[in-house]
């Protein structure tokens, strides 16, 4: 089934951010869709269950130069 995994990300503050972070997680191996909220500071990533580790989606977000944390 597919699954959503929330990561926080910190150090975003216009709309071409948004775009760096979402594209970067993209890129990720296993993820099917990236999608950022600027105001809460959340990106929501989709992937198949079990496809990506929140682990691979911290690295990606912080080898774009912004701060990333596990969510729960
Ligand atoms: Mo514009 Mo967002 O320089 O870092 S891309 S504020």
């Amino acid at each position: 089934p597919e699954a959503r995994t929330e990561v926080a990300v910190a150090g975003m503050t216009c709309a071409s951010c948004v775009s760096r972070v979402e594209r970067a997680l993209a890129r990720v191996p296993g993820v099917t869709g990236a999608a950022v909220n600027l105001a809460t500071g959340r990106a929501t990533v989709r992937h198949p269950a079990g496809a990506v580790t929140e682990a691979d989606l911290l690295e990606a977000v912080e080898e774009t130069g912004y701060e990333a944390r596990g969510i729960g």
